[in-house]
């Protein structure tokens, strides 16, 4: 059985358990244990067979390594069957609904009998949610905009499951004789948050062969279509592959082409229109005669343009860019110097400070802040006043023994409902890095959020706004404040935006880091890191800077450690 499948009951149980309103605690530790389980790289199975200690897992003790025993064995675990006698089995997708949370899907389904999302759909539609205690129009209106997305992203995955496919799928790729070159395309290659299916181009010696053994990947589920240009498969878990086969001579033409995006595609071809050639997947052509193909670098050159990086590719003013010479050099992932966003077993993450700063070291960081949650954040086990002053206490001691590496003692502080922040700004002021972040009353009219936020940007004591959006994709809407006010504040203040690498949050948007940018606030492109392997999430934050057209001095953690002390020092 694959790990995804038990992550799968462990999140099936915390959905159920969340709707009944059970211990918080409970819920979360099932949560943490979904994540530690879907992070795995290898079977969770092996791991049993061979006899090796699951508690040694972050977030897995004695009662979860039983469970997971037990879904090893009979594909379920009973705790899941019992809840499910106590909620119909589809009542938890309505949790998929954006704007939906426990308590409202709750009552939907007691007291309209609500079971499932076509359930849902039928009352909205007929006006039955307004009059539900604690509903209104507003919040019809919104399950019904919540019911078109979830249509409309049905069938996309994340950029990092996707990411984990491609590894697995090149791993097959690369033992087969006849492919000679295999590159993916498509919104993989543009780094999109989501993607709809995978573009795979593949230069083959013997397309029949190439196409036999490729057949042959384990994970196909489903062989869509099968012809001479390409082959399209279905893989466990719904994900779609197209392999088209290409020819060497247009290799960089395909790459564009299926590249996209459609938009910047469009674009491209009117310009090579102007120029009286014409663009295809096969290359650039006047007549008949191939002008280009073999390269990206060759067809954008043919076109008068340099070569555009993917990320830019969605028809947001880049080949107006290009053109002028005025492209952005984007950041890249060795750019970056340290994390600044970091929890510990203090609060809710696994590993320790030291283990943390170590783990940092080996990537060849120069600093990493230890942020932990404040008390707001009760589930996590935020701190105090008193517990963040020891807590920056032995960080700071800790520091004072690493040399050549900055260990800031800093926090995630909650910005509360009313703008306060959850702990004493004489406190926060003393601290190296502080990260404010909104986690709860994500459904503040514009205006109260607008304020709320400003308050915190205007205390003197924040560094940086984390996840300033607050959604979880997929899952909760961003939250609505005037951006171009926070932004500006933000800029006056000196308070950077956080991009938070986390793949489900992604947040900064990229559109609004483009924005950010060019109101000249600077940026911080933090993990949010809950154990030691989440420090490798920063290339998906890199990727929505790229996209974000940001440049290495965009980004404040690009910073060597001399440059940050004295940026951050007080003035
Ligand atoms: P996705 O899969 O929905 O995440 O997004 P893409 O961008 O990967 O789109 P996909 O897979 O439909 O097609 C891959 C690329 O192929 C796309 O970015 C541009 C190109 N392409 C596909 N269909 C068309 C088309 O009708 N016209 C043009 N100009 N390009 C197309
Ligand atoms: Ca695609
Ligand atoms: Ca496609
Ligand atoms: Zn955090």
């Amino acid at each position: 059985m694959e790990n995804a499948r038990i992550a799968a009951v462990f999140e099936q149980v915390a959905d159920i358990l969340e709707i009944l309103g059970e211990n918080p605690f409970r819920i979360r530790s099932y949560r943490n244990a979904a994540r530690t389980v879907g992070d795995m790289t290898g079977p969770l199975a092996d791991m049993v067979a061979e006899g090796k200690d699951l508690t040694a897992l972050p977030g897995i003790g004695e009662g979860l390594g039983g469970k997971v025993r037990e879904i090893l064995q009979s594909g379920t675990c009973e705790t899941l069957q019992d809840l499910r006698r106590r909620l119909p089995p589809q009542v938890p997708d309505l949790l998929h609904v954006k704007g939906l949370g426990p308590k409202k899907v709750k009552v939907l389904y007691e007291q309209l009998g609500i079971k499932s999302l076509g359930d849902l759909k039928t009352a909205a539609e007929a006006g039955k949610i307004r009059d539900l205690e604690g509903m209104g129009a507003k919040t019809e209106q919104n399950i019904l905009k919540g019911l078109a997305t979830l249509e409309a992203e049905a069938g996309r995955i994340g950029i990092y499951e996707a990411a984990r496919a491609v590894r697995a799928l090149g791993r097959h790729l690369e033992d087969i004789g006849a492919v000679r070159r295999w590159q993916v395309a498509g919104s993989f290659r543009r780094r999109r948050e989501t993607v709809g299916d995978l573009d795979v181009l593949v230069e083959a010696s013997d397309r029949a062969k190439a196409a036999e053994a490729i057949l042959t990947y384990q994970p196909i589920e489903d062989v869509i279509a099968r012809g001479r240009q390409k082959v399209s498969v279905a893989l466990a878990g719904g994900l779609q592959v197209d392999f088209r086969f290409i020819e060497a001579e247009a290799f960089g033409a395909a790459m564009m082409y299926f590249t996209g995006s459609k938009a910047h595609n469009i674009v491209l071809r009117k310009r090579a229109r102007k120029r009286r050639l014409k663009l295809n997947e096969y290359g650039l052509f006047r007549g008949k005669r191939r002008a280009a193909g073999k390269t990206e670098e060759e067809v954008f050159k043919a076109l008068d343009l340099p070569w555009i990086p993917p990320e830019l590719r969605e028809d947001r003013g880049e080949i107006a860019a290009a053109d002028e010479g005025k492209l952005p050099k984007l950041v890249q992932r060795k750019d970056i110097r340290g994390d600044l966003h970091a929890h510990t077993t203090a609060t809710d993450g696994a590993n320790t400070p030291r283990q943390l700063a170590e783990a940092a070291r080996k990537l060849g960081y120069k600093y990493l802040a230890i942020t932990d949650h404040s008390k707001a954040v009760r589930v996590a086990g935020g701190l105090n006043a008193a517990a963040l002053g020891r807590h920056a206490g032995r960080i700071r001691e800790l520091d004072a023994h690493l040399d050549g590496f900055y260990l800031l003692a800093g926090v995630e502080v909650d910005i509360l409902k009313d703008g306060r922040l959850d702990l004493p700004e004489t406190l926060l002021g003393g601290l190296d890095w502080v990260v404010a972040s909104i986690h709860s009353a994500f459904s503040l009219a514009q205006a109260e959020m607008t304020d709320r936020i400003l308050a915190a940007v205007g205390s003197g004591v924040v560094h940086c706004l984390g996840h300033p959006f607050g959604r979880i994709i997929g899952r909760r809407d961003p939250i609505q404040f005037d951006v171009d006010r926070v932004f500006e504040a933000c800029r006056e203040a000196g308070v950077c935006l956080e991009i938070n690498a986390y793949p489900d949050r992604l947040d900064l948007p990229d559109v609004y880091c483009k924005r950010a940018r060019e109101m000249g606030v600077t940026m911080v492109i933090s993990t949010d890191a809950h154990k030691i392997a989440d420090l490798d999430l920063m290339q998906y934050g890199v990727s929505v800077a790229r996209r974000g057209w940001l440049e290495k001095g965009d980004v404040l953690n690009t910073l060597s450690l001399s440059a940050l002390r004295k940026r951050l020092k007080p003035s």
